[in-house]
């Protein structure tokens, strides 16, 4: 098996961690190679519901795991997932848990702005998880960032802390805040510093060992293609590269690392926070889909905006991630519909256009073109083979496969780890 790079295709929350947990088992690594604890994956294991936001989903069934260079690290996030874990009966140890030494860190004062940001904005608010994701990635290619193994050297900091406390304190007068307390940080960081640096170390090194030994590599992309801060709704997005070119870089491997693109895709669409939403369903619809679909976020229990499969964008994400197949899931919560909807184009001002504007005017402005497909009243819910599938269900997923010019690989009909259909 050649690795696997599992992504989002669409704006988050398609469902990557039970399609992790799924691939997990024939993996020997599981990486996550960008973004930080804004992410939730939700993987259930019987009668166990586990909830991961910043720890690679291989973690939880004791496959070794590791957090790439890509990703941004809090490190206090990290102690308490890892607490909240051990709880449930998780082992996280050193052997199992793998930090990349160059992850830069979330500080106190990142999540500090990034709510001062969204509450100073009204209506120009991100709608961002409040985590401090964006101030990190803003530092770390400012050139400012403390990073995992500076934690070692936290007396020789200097400059670099001068830096970083300049530029934040400029930041915070804006908006009435008193400077960073140099002290205290520091007494914070020196509290958890141990902590984090016995997970720490050069995983570039043991991850171009274990491509070496052929050990099999599971990449796990946060967010979706749609939060991509180049591809996604600009600026209605995350800050860091959520395409599958990012697995290799986030984690210290060359491009050739990364074989399959699995893009996971919900058969209809969310989205939470703000931004444009072109198949949004403002109505009984999007209500009936969050309701079946339990479409509340993960991290921050926000309610998801709701609406019809979007092919335009998810044959975008097909393209600028290198898609290889898609695992389509939540198809269940389509069971009941007399009709279901599918955009197949837009029309903005009056031309007809295949693919989605870079402007965000343009974004907002586009109407979908929608092909009404007729639903199906059986149940697909816990479906485990393409025979047990509806024929109108069948149908849905064929033209979707046409329209996003990729094949469904998987389909995914409950949270269950085996309701889970494999299509080729
Ligand atoms: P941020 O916090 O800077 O990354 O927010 C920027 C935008 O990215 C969106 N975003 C997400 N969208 C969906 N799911 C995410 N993870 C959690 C989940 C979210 C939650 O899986 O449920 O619990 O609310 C995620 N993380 C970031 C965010 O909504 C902003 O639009
Ligand atoms: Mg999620």
């Amino acid at each position: 098996m050649a690795n696997v790079a599992v992504i989002g295709a669409q704006w988050g929350d398609e469902g990557k961690g039970k399609i992790v947990d799924w691939l997990a088992e024939r993996a020997d690594m599981v990486v996550r190679f960008q973004g930080g604890h804004n992410a939730g994956h939700t993987l259930v294991i019987g009668e166990n519901v586990y909830k991961l936001s910043l720890l690679p989903s291989g973690i939880v069934r004791g496959t070794p795991s590791v957090i790439g260079n890509g990703v941004v690290l809090d490190p206090w996030a990290l102690k308490a997932e890892i607490e909240k874990l051990t709880a449930q009966g998780v082992k996280v140890t050193p052997e199992t848990l793998h930090i990349a030494d160059n992850c830069a860190l979330i500080l106190p004062f990142h999540r500090d702005l990034d709510a001062l940001r969204e509450d100073a904005s009204g209506a120009g608010k991100i709608g961002t998880t409040r985590r401090g994701i964006g101030p990190a990635y803003e530092d770390k290619v400012g050139r400012r960032a403390i990073r995992v193994c500076d934690l070692a050297h936290l007396d020789d900091l200097g400059p670099q802390l001068d830096r970083l406390t300049a530029h934040h304190d400029a930041l915070r007068a804006g908006f009435g805040e008193p400077p960073v307390d140099r002290e205290a940080l520091l007494a914070e960081l020196r509290e958890i510093a141990d902590f984090v640096l016995s997970f720490a170390k050069p995983v570039w090194l043991m991850l171009n060992d274990a491509r070496k030994r052929g050990r099999r590599i599971l990449f796990e992309g946060a967010q979706g293609v749609l939060l991509d801060v180049d591809h996604g709704t600009y600026p209605f997005v995350t800050s860091s590269n959520t395409i599958a070119g990012t697995a290799a870089g986030g984690s210290g491997l060359g491009p050739g690392a990364v074989g399959f693109v699995l893009g996971i895709a919900k058969a209809y669409t969310t989205r939470v926070g703000s931004g444009p939403f072109p198949t949004e369903q403002e109505n009984e619809i999007g209500e009936r889909l969050g309701t079946r679909g339990h479409e509340f976020g993960t991290v921050t229990g926000r309610k998801r905006r709701c609406g019809w499969f979007d092919a335009v964008l998810v044959r975008q994400s097909v393209a600028v991630s290198g898609v290889t197949g898609i695992a389509l899931t939540k198809l269940d919560v389509l069971d009941g519909f007399d009709e279901v909807g599918i955009c197949t184009g837009y029309r903005l001002r009056g031309q007809v256009i295949d693919h989605y504007p870079s402007n965000a005017a343009d974004q907002a402005a586009v109407e979908p073109i929608y092909e009404m497909i007729e639903g199906w009243h059986e149940s697909t819910a816990g479906a485990r083979s393409w025979a047990q599938l509806p024929a109108q269900a069948i149908k849905y997923i064929r033209r979707i496969e046409e329209l996003i010019q990729c094949p469904v690989a998987l389909v995914s009909t409950s949270p269950e780890r085996e309701d889970t259909i494999l299509v080729r």
